[in-house]
């Protein structure tokens, strides 16, 4: 069979891999400006003159050393899938960086293609670069593309399928006499071997020579005493000859080329002004400032979104809603009972509460797009970084905890980021405690029915409610987390480097773009999974025959009646909140649409209803369980796949079960004791 024509989009973190990928193939992956945003490998395909070509896009790696999960994902596809371009994407603004990877991408014997990405910023920056002669220097094509404009992507395409007819001459660096010989000799042996190809060998020789583990375990190296051998000899080699560890000294000759490039193709002018990321910066991210500012900004965020996004939009669709049940529950006056028990319950009672939070999630969805596309959540992770590591924790998992506020999912993917295995263990256990959008619903709903129209100051006390929440999520992880490094994960300190892109004013169609795609999966996932557990319970709530549809008698009830017990020093210990907690662990959403499906009456939108089964104090209590109990099915799902071990995964529901319960009888007990 004819594989198809393959390119990889590689490349430093954030210099726009998936802004390339997003426009050569049509997809929507997620772009954000910060470091690691892409976790895992994503195909696609681009058209060009007739023909397909496949395009993957990879996260993004420093160089082949890689040591996280994520680098590793990119440097393995490279050597082991076998592209047939390389497409080096380079931040035109960061040359010398970018460039010490694409030299080691410029080793291999494979077609390369170098993008310059990113060029509106080096203009920008003054930064001037000879195309041509640096595609002299270093023997392959240049392209200059501005993703966000959509600008040079088809030279890409072009110089890409240009590349399957001809030969390029890999880069032969000079790495002065004793290192050159030993290299030579390093990478036959590994050829004779079979260890490497002709492709890489030169590549694993170089990172053999500096000791390399990625490139060690990669060639399983204690399995080849001869080789093993063989490299030590030559590393002695050039300790003694050079007097540096090969390490340093191979490093060192590839800044040397590194400078010589920059120095023959590079021109800066130099400017004076200060530009408006260091400006920026010196606020936000201000010794003292930067953390109160971080805090005032999320705070204003869920005000926005709960003031604008549910309180104003929300209310036109929940009346809407409730016309429609309205009017459907008209027609439906003569269908058979139980008919209409399923349409007007479950649907528009289980189904519609849900639903009637579209405005809130896009209110939502559309500001944190905007931080995360500005670069500011880059900085929030770095001044959180100061927090964390004040109670032992790695400052990257900051990150996890940021990204985790849209779904704890997408958080403990990007703790793939943690070089380190303990490191990331304790991320992944303590994302489930981030306050996730599909909580939010919950919250809302609570928040507005026993706290909305009051005041606290200029205001309104639901959206500080729902802010508590979120900031008690985050002292529950970073508390968990701190136990966890004291117990189960301890280990040495590790340091946190992450750096901090330039500010970048986000385009109204990527903003536009992201918050479409998160509303439309809300509401995918409310038509198909809360959908099905909602039928599930509705059958439930029918059975046995003869009951009045969701009362007590039914099996719904009785199931509920058994474990409402549990929750009654938490100030819920009713059956119907039983059955909604149970349901949550499949979706937190699934929440709503209980107590819509078993309070609501069609007619009457629950919010209106709600008011007669719970006090602010245990409503308040409801929504710590719902912040802290048990991870949701996708979460537990996906602890199981990062851990590799349904051990951890057990164990993260059982700690947060218990967690999530001590916490909120604590705050029912002590509530009532202050008398609230
Ligand atoms: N000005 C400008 N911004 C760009 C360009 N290409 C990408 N960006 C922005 O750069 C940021 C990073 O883009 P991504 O496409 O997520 O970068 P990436 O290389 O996939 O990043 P990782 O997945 O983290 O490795 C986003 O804010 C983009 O909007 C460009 O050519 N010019
Ligand atoms: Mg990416």
């Amino acid at each position: 069979m004819n594989r198809e024509f393959t390119i990889a989009l590689v490349g430093n973190p954030n210099c726009g891999k998936t802004s390339l990928f997003n426009i050569m193939t049509g997809s929507r992956q997620h772009v954000g400006n910060w470091p690691g945003v892409t976790v895992e490998r994503k195909e696609g395909i681009a058209k060009y003159n007739g023909r397909n070509i496949k395009v993957i896009d990879l996260p993004g790696t420093y160089s082949f050393s890689a040591s996280s999960e994520d680098e590793l994902i990119a440097v393995r596809y490279i050597l082991q899938d076998k592209p047939d371009v390389v497409v080096n994407v380079i931040d035109s603004g960061n040359i010398e960086r970018n460039l010490y990877l694409a030299l080691q991408l410029l080793e291999m014997n494979s077609q390369v293609v170098l993008v310059l990405n990113m060029f509106d910023e080096a203009e920008k920056k003054h930064i001037k670069i000879d195309q041509a002669k640096l595609a002299k220097l270093l023997g392959a094509p240049v392209v200059a593309t501005i993703a966000t404009r959509n600008y040079g992507i088809q030279e890409l395409l072009a110089t890409a399928l240009k590349q399957e007819k001809q030969h390029r001459e890999p880069l032969k660096l000079d790495y002065g006499t004793p290192a050159n010989q030993v290299i030579a000799e390093i990478a036959k042996e590994l050829e004779e071997t079979g260890l490497a190809t002709a492709q890489d060998s030169r590549l694993l020789a170089v990172k053999l020579l500096e000791n390399d583990q990625f490139a060690r375990d990669y060639v399983q190296l204690e399995k080849f005493p001869a080789l093993q051998e063989t490299v030590k000899r030559a590393s002695q080699k050039i300790r003694t000859e050079a007097g540096f560890d090969p390490e340093i000294y191979l490093a060192d000759k590839r800044y040397e080329f590194i400078s010589m490039l920059v120095r023959e193709c590079v021109q800066r002018e130099a400017t004076q002004s200060q530009d408006l990321t260091e400006r920026l910066d010196k606020v936000l991210t201000h010794k003292w400032l930067g953390i109160p500012l971080f805090f005032i900004i999320m705070f204003l965020i869920y005000q926005i979104t709960m003031g604008f996004g549910n309180d104003f939009l929300g209310s036109y669709v929940e009346n809407a809603f409730a016309l429609l049940g309205e009017y459907i529950s008209g027609l439906m006056a003569n269908s058979p009972e139980l008919l209409r028990s399923f349409v007007i319950d479950a649907v528009i009672g289980g189904v519609g509460s849900v639903l009637v939070f579209v405005p809130l999630m896009f209110t939502m969805y559309f500001l944190i797009s905007f931080l995360e596309d500005s670069g500011y959540m880059a900085r929030a992770a770095y001044l959180m970084d100061r927090l964390m590591s004040a109670v032992g924790l790695h400052g990257k998992t900051a990150v996890a905890m940021i990204v985790g506020s849209g779904c704890n999912v997408a958080g403990i993917m990007s703790t793939r980021t943690l070089d380190s295995k303990k490191d990331r263990m304790i991320g992944i256990l303590i994302s489930p405690f981030i306050s996730c959008s599909a909580r939010l619903p919950v919250y809302a709903l609570f928040a507005g029915v026993f706290f909305g129209g009051k005041k606290v100051g200029i205001f309104p006390a639901s959206g500080l409610v729902i802010f508590s929440l979120y900031l008690l999520g985050i002292i529950i992880a970073v508390t968990a987390g701190k136990l966890l490094s004291k117990t189960v994960f301890k280990q040495e300190k590790s340091y946190f480097i992450m750096e901090l892109p330039p500010y970048r004013i986000p385009t109204l169609k990527s903003l536009l773009i992201h918050m479409w795609e998160k509303t439309e999966s809300f509401v995918k996932k409310a038509g198909t999974i809360i959908f099905g557990i909602v039928a599930l319970i509705w059958a439930l709530s029918i059975f046995p025959v003869g009951v009045t549809p969701g009362s007590v008698e039914s099996i719904l009830g009785k199931l509920g009646t058994i474990l409402a017990p549990i929750f009654s020093p938490a100030g819920f210990g009713t059956w119907e909140s039983a059955v909604a907690l149970i349901v949550g662990v499949g979706a937190k959403e699934a929440i709503v649409a209980t107590f819509g499906m078993v309070y609501g009456t069609g007619e009457e939108m629950l919010s209106n209803v709600l008011g007669q089964y719970f006090t602010p104090l245990s409503a308040y209590a409801f929504m710590v369980m719902t912040l802290l109990y048990s991870p949701c099915a996708a979460t537990i799902g996906i602890i199981k796949k990062e851990t590799n071990s349904l051990k951890w995964a057990f164990f993260s529901v059982a700690y947060s079960l218990v967690i999530g319960w001590g916490m909120a009888v604590l705050v029912y007990q002590l509530g009532t004791f202050l008398g609230l």
